[in-house]
């Protein structure tokens, strides 16, 4: 456990630490964890074709059509939804939030547009961004999402740029977001107003507790000298971690004023996922030695009740937290983060063998479902939502392997999304993958990590190396720029 006085110690030696950002991959194997039992790569199952062609100009020719592609959907979020949240790709209309605009897709995509080096585009977006966009507004908003989308978005777009007022706006919408942590146990409530500072939502999860550490708060804190964002974020990551059960597990769901687990399912998809990124990227990005214990304890305990070696391959399905218990055969589109992590980690064999499973969530429907039974291999829920998370782990993982097969793969998500998904103003997610029904929605998340990550995949190595970044969960990269 982490007592106040360790915590406040560490964070001394983080905060004077002078290494670099560690080679991800290379340092990072779990000590004592114990790996699921690997099946040699003859019995990886899932078929990859054509995966000896992988030339440098097919590579070129494949960043250049998915560059095309984002181009054509920001086409038309510039003409029919421009400085509004979202595009509504099939009514060509738009959608605000919280009834009024934080420029999200702006502030979400403008990294990927720097990095594909779309120029014209990033310096009219940073113009809008950086003229227009006030956070000062009587409304509630999700302190989650805010943060890995809009605060991540900022200060990634500021260091890839150096536009001061970029870090500016962050560290208003930082200040404004810090009265979340107010409550008895330190955890932030779910949504804060944005003028008043007032909160409202006590029920939360690990992942809306633990995320907001690393690109967002920790990194405000780095490049502005003020280290309350970093202190208050790290407190409730620690608080969550102390509340995990005997066996080293957390729920779904805690009360943030009584400190109780008011769900106990534990799994790594949504609600919990990016709690569990964060404590390795937390290590890796800080030199956080607590995040790096934190981390170790727990792939150790994910692999030991989580991680279900199951006849359609390795997966990690639903346990009780309290008795390690399975309760569900169940994996989905964003618990297909976690190879990534895995690989980043140093556990390349483990990430590939759940990429092969993702793989296959994928190709059961030719495109995947938002959840799917593995023992049945039939959808729980039908729908797609334009979702990063396979793609994300796909690009970890080819970073790690540099095997061609992983090129394949990316090509099949690609020709996937352009046939079920574009319409004649960007990008639709699906109501179902069994009809291919189309719905009038289009994230910002698809311009920040999905068409990010198919890009790097396939683009030079000069774009942008990930042993010198780490990304955000919403896929912004942060370089750490201090000492
Ligand atoms: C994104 O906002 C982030 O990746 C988050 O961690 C999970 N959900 C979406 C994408 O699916």
């Amino acid at each position: 456990m982490v007592s106040a006085l360790t915590l406040a110690a560490l964070l001394c030696a983080a905060a004077s630490s002078r290494a670099r950002i560690p080679a991800p991959g290379s340092v990072h194997q779990v000590d004592g964890a114990k790996p699921v039992p690997l099946k040699s790569d003859t019995q990886q199952s899932t078929a990859v074709a054509g995966d000896a062609a992988w030339t440098d100009a097919r590579k070129a020719e494949m960043a250049a059509k998915i560059r095309a592609e984002f181009l054509h959907a920001w086409s038309g979020y510039r003409q029919y939804a421009w400085g509004h949240d979202e595009l509504l790709p099939l009514s060509k209309g738009f959608k605000d939030w919280y009834g009024t605009s934080l420029y999200m897709t702006p502030v979400d995509a403008l990294d990927t547009l720097t990095l594909m080096g779309l120029t014209e585009q990033a310096d009219e977006t940073r113009e809008l961004i950086a003229k227009d966009l006030s956070f000062d507004k009587d409304i509630y908003v999700k302190n989650f999402e805010i943060t890995i989308r809009m605060l991540g978005g900022l200060l990634s777009s500021y260091q890839l740029t150096g536009d001061k007022r970029l870090l500016a706006l962050a560290e208003d919408l930082g200040k404004r977001l810090l009265p979340a942590f107010n409550s008895p146990t330190g955890m932030p409530y779910v949504f804060v107003n944005l003028k008043t500072g007032t909160v409202r939502g006590a029920e939360t999860n690990p992942a809306e507790v633990g995320t907001l550490l690393l690109l967002e708060f920790g990194t405000l804190s780095k490049l502005t000298g003020k280290a309350v964002y970093y202190d208050k974020a790290k407190r409730a990551l620690v608080e969550i971690y102390n509340r995990r059960s005997p066996i080293g597990l957390v729920g779904s769901s805690i009360n943030v004023e009584t400190g109780k687990w008011t769900d106990t399912d534990s799994h790594v998809s949504g609600g919990i996922d990016s709690y569990y990124e964060y404590l390795l990227k937390a290590w890796i990005l800080f030199g956080d030695k607590d995040c790096e214990r934190m981390w170790k304890q727990s792939i150790a305990t994910l692999n030991q009740y989580v991680a279900d070696d199951a006849t359609s391959g390795l997966w990690y399905g639903h346990v009780d937290m309290i008795t390690g218990k399975r309760a569900a055969t169940e994996f989905g589109a964003l618990d297909a983060f976690f190879p990534a992590v895995l690989a980043l980690s140093g556990n390349l064999p483990q990430a590939q063998r759940l990429l092969d499973s993702c793989y296959k969530m994928w190709t059961v429907y030719g495109i995947e479902p938002e959840g799917l039974n593995y023992a049945t291999m039939k959808a729980t829920a039908l729908n797609y939502e334009l979702r990063p998370e396979i793609i994300e782990s796909t690009y970890y993982v080819y970073f790690f392997s540099g095997n061609p097969r992983y090129l394949q793969m990316g090509q099949t998500y690609f020709d996937a999304l352009v046939k079920n998904c574009r319409t004649d103003a960007g990008y639709a997610a699906l109501r179902s993958v069994e009809t291919m029904e189309k719905k009038d929605a289009m994230e910002s998340f698809f311009f920040a990590e999905t068409l990010k990550y198919l890009y790097l995949l396939y683009a030079p190595k000069s774009t942008l190396d990930l042993r010198s970044v780490v990304f955000n969960t919403e896929a912004h990269p942060l370089r750490r720029t201090w000492n």
